[in-house]
């Protein structure tokens, strides 16, 4: 199934090298990225929903869709494209409920059984991770590896992104592993160059997807 959009960036406003948030996805979404998810715990509601608000126009005013982690009460708020759920928030099916059939549902998994409770709950698409090692959250322990990654694509038959460790240079990796994209925070947030990395990023993505059918091409990994 196609994805939605093939590179979903994460925010973290403490990776931003001091630069506003607001500031830096701009300049990703002007850059091509198609996806912004806003996360950024530890927010009262109020100052959470003020910060939805200006990346909802920031989004619009590019093309990108704007999905909410969590909140699906800022999600709401703000007229985000939907929400994005983590294992400990809100089951897919009752935020489907309250959201309607317009709006998109993210789920966050670590393992196949999280994958298929997404799926059968109604997601429309899984992030799955750690794949490789990152700085970004330790809490969700060691990296899952590109098995893990194989195994889920196979089985499960929702898009599947990446997340953990993503950077241009493995994106190749992981579609040829059957990811349906990649999810990322430091590759952007923290770039030094956003709008180059964004590009770089967008680039990889590209690449891999027109890749000649050889060794680490999609269709080749399935088959063997
Ligand atoms: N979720 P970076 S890993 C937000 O495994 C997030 O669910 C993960 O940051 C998961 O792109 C992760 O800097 C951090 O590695 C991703």
């Amino acid at each position: 199934m196609r994805p939605p959009f093939d590179l979903y960036l994460v925010t973290d406003r403490q990776q931003t090298q001091g630069r506003l948030l607001p500031d830096v996805v701009r300049e990703a979404v002007q850059a091509g990225v198609p996806a912004v998810q806003l996360r950024e715990r530890g927010l009262e509601a109020r100052e959470l929903l003020g910060l939805a608000t200006t990346l909802r126009a920031i989004t619009r005013q590019a093309g990108a869709l704007l999905l909410i982690n969590d909140r699906l009460d800022v999600a709401l708020a703000c007229g985000a494209d939907g929400v994005h759920l983590p294992q400990d928030g809100i089951p897919p099916r009752e935020a489907r409920h309250l959201l309607g059939p317009d709006r998109l549902i993210g789920v966050s998994t670590h393992s196949l059984a999280e994958a298929r409770r997404a799926e059968a709950g109604g997601a429309d698409f899984i992030v799955l991770g750690p794949i490789y090692a990152t700085p970004s959250k330790l809490s969700y322990g060691p990296p899952r590896g590109l098995e893990v990654l194989r195994v889920v694509t196979e089985q499960v038959r929702l898009p599947v992104l990446a997340i953990g460790g993503i950077k241009a240079g493995n994106v190749a990796e992981v579609l040829g592993a059957g990811a349906a994209g990649v999810a990322l925070i430091s590759a952007i947030i923290a770039a030094t160059d956003v709008p180059a990395a964004a590009r770089a990023l967008r680039q990889a993505l590209a690449a891999s997807r027109h890749a000649p059918i050889g060794a680490g091409h999609p269709l080749v990994a399935r088959i063997g």
